[in-house]
């Protein structure tokens, strides 16, 4: 059996896509990965769940316990095992970065696809790219939230009409400025509930204690026009007031609308704060 390859192939994605299925899912061949990757896997779940009791909202801290995935790169049917009684979702493994629609339509129907290779030793704090790390550390807690689980089987499902409208774009700074990058207000105070955030230290304490960020007052339309970098720290960041908010503002709003007016726009750069708005946490005077 291969070792899951790292190598950035011919089609400029980094991964083995040859013997994916249609759907590109691959089987994770957990037997291949070797005893240096579970012991830097081991290393990155030491720094992170550190970081995590201090900086990560409630319902990530309580999925990450409940994964029990500290010893090692995890098995995807161990995972699927905790998952499916808990919120119907199942691991699908994939080769790295699958095309939007094939995304879309395994988040529809409640499978998160899970990249099977894990970072190499030199690129321990960031990657463009996601890799088991990412995918499982980052997002794998919060699919144990109800909120969560239902809100990625709808976004999923909203795909197919952002295509077809020529608003991929729109809709996907959405699941940037949330799944990836969401903060959220707990009673204790500013948390982190986003996996890019979460899967990466220096990130984790950027988007919480750098006091210059603009975080804004999560808000669906604004966030649909708002521009990301995928390269470096975010210039801007959004905050929910609970995650249930992040359902009860979306259903009822028609996207349709939103997509017409603002489509063929120019985004707002991320970090930029316009007239009249006000930061998360400041207060008129
Ligand atoms: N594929 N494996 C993987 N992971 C992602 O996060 C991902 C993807 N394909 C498309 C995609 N994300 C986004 O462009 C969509 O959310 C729009
Ligand atoms: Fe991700």
């Amino acid at each position: 059996m291969k070792t899951p390859c790292t190598e950035t192939t011919t089609s400029g994605l980094r991964g083995e896509y040859e013997g994916a299925a249609d759907d590109y899912t691959v089987g994770q061949h957990w037997h291949a990965y070797t005893p240096e990757m579970h012991d830097r896997w081991r290393r990155l779940h030491a720094r992170q769940s550190a970081l995590v009791e201090t900086h990560a909202c409630a319902a990530f801290r309580e999925g990450l316990a409940r994964l029990d995935c500290a010893d090692g790169i995890p098995r995807f049917e161990d995972a699927n095992a905790v998952l499916g009684p808990a919120t119907g979702w199942q691991l699908v493994g994939v080769p790295g970065f699958i095309p939007d629609a094939v995304f879309f339509d395994h988040l529809a129907h409640r499978r998160f696809p899970v990249t099977r290779w894990l970072r190499e030793e030199h690129e321990l704090d960031y990657l463009v790219e996601p890799d088991v790390f990412h995918d499982f550390f980052g997002h794998v807690p919060m699919l144990l939230d109800p909120t969560i689980a239902d809100f990625l089987e709808l976004y999923g499902k909203a795909g197919a009409r952002a295509m077809a409208m020529d608003a991929l774009p729109m809709l996907a700074r959405i699941y940037w400025y949330t799944i990836e990058f969401g903060l959220v207000r707990e009673t204790e105070g500013l948390r982190v509930f986003g996996a890019g955030i979460i899967s990466s230290s220096g990130e984790t304490q950027f988007s919480l204690e750098d006091r210059e960020v603009l975080r804004l007052p999560f808000d669906p339309v604004r966030v649909m026009r708002t521009g990301y970098t995928i390269d470096s720290f975010q210039k801007g960041y959004f905050v929910l007031e609970s995650l249930p908010q992040l359902i009860e503002d979306l259903v009822g709003l028609d996207f349709g609308p939103v997509y017409e007016r603002w489509r063929h726009e120019a985004p707002i750069p991320a970090g930029t704060l316009l007239t009249g708005e006000i930061p998360f946490g400041e207060t008129i005077a």
